[in-house]
């Protein structure tokens, strides 16, 4: 028995990705694309203009953020290129009020939930704990970068069980009973992970509770093909999405470098997890162009030739392209090729002249209260500081 489920879940071909733009940015929908068709069908112009602009202020202000990290003014980055198409299609998707989890690479999301591209470049500037004000409704329920893998799929889960209740609750329901039929709750939980991190043991017990109480939830896997210098293939011997499929999620692959594909099935998911439908899975097939950050060096690992390849899905042209298809013209890329320096330049001048936090600012948040070890190590850090002043003294 258990091996012929075995056998059903493997057999047969996997459906094409859904796409809607091929390679070169014609509109050409995948015959897995038609059910989703509809999700675009709301969209004009403006909103493909404004996906666009998201996308070229992202990678320029990512391109900044790369130079002031070899400029010795950031600590690390963690580049974004290549992977701009499916994190704007996708951040478009959600609703104001959704809450959206993210790892540490999604730096359009962030920007489209409202978040200051000033704030995250100062994490990497080591000016802050963590980052931005997520209580503040004007950053969009954007939380943290997570930095330990997989963590955000239980802060995600999590979250979205709260949703569910909150939603039982105020309709006077108390139970939560695993496996019952769903509940609408009106909001809905994003959350980003990589191919890498699909094998960390919090993602999958993330999905083990998703899948029992019907979180409103929609998991986005950014396969970007690489975790460092890991290939996909030795994390996993299936396609991705079928591990979503064995924990009894819906899941599908898309094409990640199609900002309309991750917009479609993005909306649709998030509609279907916020109207009862319980969660969802999305496999974005990507591939990160930059290094994994600006310690690695993906020379040293890359397969030849495969770099090259992916470049010519370039999910910027691509959008382009379908634009120029539509009767956008050079002045509009002029203007956004424009405003995106400007906007990288606005963040270089203001992160430089950020001021340094006071070092006490290290050990005030560890635990609510006073604590001997932290204690220590504060007047150890203060003995160590005196110690250059009396050297020059
Ligand atoms: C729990 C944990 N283990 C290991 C690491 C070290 N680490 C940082 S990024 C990374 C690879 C992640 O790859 P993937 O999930 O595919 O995401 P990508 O960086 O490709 O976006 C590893 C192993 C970590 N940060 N946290
Ligand atoms: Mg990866």
């Amino acid at each position: 028995m258990a091996e012929q489920m075995i056998e059903t879940l493997h057999s047969g071909a996997d459906p094409e990705p859904i796409r809607f733009l091929d390679d070169d940015g014609n509109y050409a929908p995948s015959a897995t694309a038609a059910e989703y068709a509809d999700e675009l069908s709301a969209v004009g112009a403006d909103e493909f203009r404004q996906w666009y602009r998201d996308m070229v202020a992202t990678r320029a202000f990512d391109t900044e953020c790369t130079h002031l990290q070899r400029q010795g003014q950031l600590a690390l980055w963690v580049p974004s290129v290549g992977q701009e198409g499916c994190q704007v299609g996708l951040a478009r998707a959600a609703e104001p009020q959704d809450h959206i989890f993210p790892a540490y690479r999604e730096h359009a999301v962030a920007r489209i939930r409202g978040v200051d591209f000033v704030d995250l470049a100062a994490q990497f500037r080591g000016l802050t704990h963590g980052g931005w004000d997520v209580t503040d409704p004007a950053n969009g329920n954007f939380h943290l970068y997570t930095l330990v893998l997989g963590a955000q799929t239980q802060h995600a889960t999590g979250y979205a069980l709260g949703q569910l209740l909150d939603a039982k609750r105020a309709a006077g329901d108390t139970a939560l009973d695993a496996g019952e039929a769903a509940t609408a709750t009106g909001d809905a939980t994003m959350v980003f992970y990589g191919d890498g991190t699909s094998s960390q043991g919090d993602a999958n017990e993330a999905m083990v509770f998703a899948a029992s109480y019907q979180t409103p939830e929609v998991f986005v896997v950014q396969n970007n093909r690489w975790a460092i210098s890991v290939p996909v293939a030795r994390q996993s011997r299936t396609p991705l999405y079928r591990r979503a499929l064995g924990f009894g999620i819906r899941a599908v692959q898309i094409d990640g470098n199609d900002p309309l594909a991750a917009y479609a099935v993005g909306r649709r998911f998030l509609r279907e997890a916020r109207t009862g439908g319980g969660p969802g899975y999305i496999e974005a097939l990507t591939y990160r162009i930059g290094a994994h950050t600006t310690s690695d060096d993906p020379t040293r690992y890359r397969v030849e030739g495969e770099l090259e390849e992916w470049q010519q899905r370039d999910p910027i042209a691509r959008l382009e392209a379908h634009l120029r298809s539509l009767g956008v013209d050079d002045a509009f890329f002029a203007e956004v090729a424009e405003a995106a320096d400007r906007e990288a330049k606005r963040v270089r001048d203001a992160i430089l002249a950020l001021p340094a936090p006071d070092a006490d600012a290290m050990f005030a948040h560890v635990y609510t209260e006073q604590h001997p070890r932290i204690e220590e190590q504060r007047e150890w850090l203060d003995r160590y500081e005196a110690s250059f002043t009396e050297e020059t003294a």
